[in-house]
């Protein structure tokens, strides 16, 4: 969906900020042909562009893994951080603090979120860190050829690894528990939902958390493994078809829904997510409902997709501190340093 007409006078394919699509764009992918990562980058770039988001307003993070370079590939006029494996959080977590009027991005794969990374993880949550976190999940790591990672199936058969035997991490579950505000689970596949989910997050204030299965055609594609493309386009059940409106465009619902049909969720910059839901009165901000959706899609090999969570009631991680309007990082020396009386003041109270 368009939210934006263009500038009168612009040509058609400029948006709001005044820029083509080709301005959200990055280098050209190094990864394999047909990786989901692609798919994702490419909906990013989509998103970003028809939500009229200015590239220099952004900053981008990731850790290692194929997942993880792939801030690469969109928005070249973004500055970024590729950390350490693991680290991305606590790199996003200071950079956010640092400059609180940007806003972050951080892509990470299951490898680097569930596995080496998984303490930042659920840290990143409970202080729900104002970004958007996406894990591109295939179920291996495919950077370093394909072991299984802690999101692998149990029984899952791979040529070079046999048989894995552990039980998964359950990455929305993991957010879920740890206080996220913002919970939803795509498939590479179904590129309509990615978009509309990305624009919902980017406009969430806190952490939100795109658990995207994004299917390693190398590594970890055979038809039945749970992150394949085949297995995901068999087994998808949407839990609603979501639509994000901007917060200039008038909302036209269609009305002779039944009631639980359709569900609004305002955001706190004036936009609206609408979900039309296709499982019967599904409420995404029942918290008990969104784990009860989980483990039954876990019971029955389901691939639940949607908006699983959202609170838009709890404070981001730097508003519930007391700073100053300017960015920190944009603070002088002049700025930082007290006068001399308040210095006297504050030794006086020490000692
Ligand atoms: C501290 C550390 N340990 C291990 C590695 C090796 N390593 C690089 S990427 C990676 C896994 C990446 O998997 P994932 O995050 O799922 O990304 P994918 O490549 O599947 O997109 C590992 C183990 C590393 N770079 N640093
Ligand atoms: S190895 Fe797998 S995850 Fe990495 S680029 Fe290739 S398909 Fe994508
Ligand atoms: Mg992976």
């Amino acid at each position: 969906m368009a939210e934006a007409l263009p500038m009168a006078g612009a040509p058609m394919n400029v948006n709001l900020a005044g820029l083509t699509k080709n301005d959200y764009r990055g280098a050209p992918s190094t990864l394999c042909q047909g990786c989901g990562h692609n798919s994702i980058s490419n909906q990013i770039i989509t998103a970003l562009y028809e939500m009229n988001t200015v590239p220099e307003d952004v900053m981008k993070f990731s850790g290692i893994g194929c997942s993880s370079k792939s801030p690469a590939y969109f928005l070249n006029r973004t500055f970024g951080f590729n950390s350490l494996h693991g680290r991305m959080p606590s790199i996003a977590t200071g950079a956010l603090f640092a400059n609180t009027q940007m806003r972050g991005i951080g892509i990470s794969g299951d490898g680097d979120t569930a596995s080496i990374g998984m303490g930042q993880f659920k840290h990143i949550m409970r202080r729900n860190v104002n970004m958007v976190y996406i894990v591109e999940n295939n179920g291996v790591y495919g950077l370093t050829k394909g072991q299984f990672s802690a999101t692998a199936e149990k029984g899952l058969q791979l040529k070079h690894q046999g048989e894995n035997p552990y039980m998964p991490v359950d990455i929305c579950m993991e957010a879920l528990v740890s206080n996220a505000t913002f919970v939803a689970r795509s498939f590479a596949g179904n590129s309509r939902q990615v978009k509309e989910l990305l624009k919902a997050a980017l406009a969430h204030d806190g952490i939100a958390v795109l658990d995207i299965i994004s299917p390693c055609v190398t590594f970890n594609n055979q038809e039945n493994a749970f992150h394949s493309y085949a297995w995901g386009k068999d087994h998808e059940e949407p839990l609603h078809e979501i639509s994000y409106i901007a917060p200039r465009n008038e909302i036209i619902l269609e009305r002779e829904m039944e009631d639980g049909e359709i569900r609004e969720v305002a955001m706190h910059d004036g936009s609206t997510v609408i979900l039309k839901n296709l499982e019967r009165g599904y409420d995404p901000t029942n918290r008990y409902e969104a784990l009860r959706v989980m483990e039954e899609s876990q019971r029955n090999n389901w691939l639940v997709t949607g908006l699983l969570y959202v609170n838009t009631t709890k404070p981001n991680l730097t508003s519930i501190y007391e700073l100053v309007d300017t960015p920190l990082n944009r603070l002088t020396e002049a700025d930082l340093r007290p006068e001399r009386a308040m210095i006297d003041k504050i030794n006086a109270l020490m000692f």
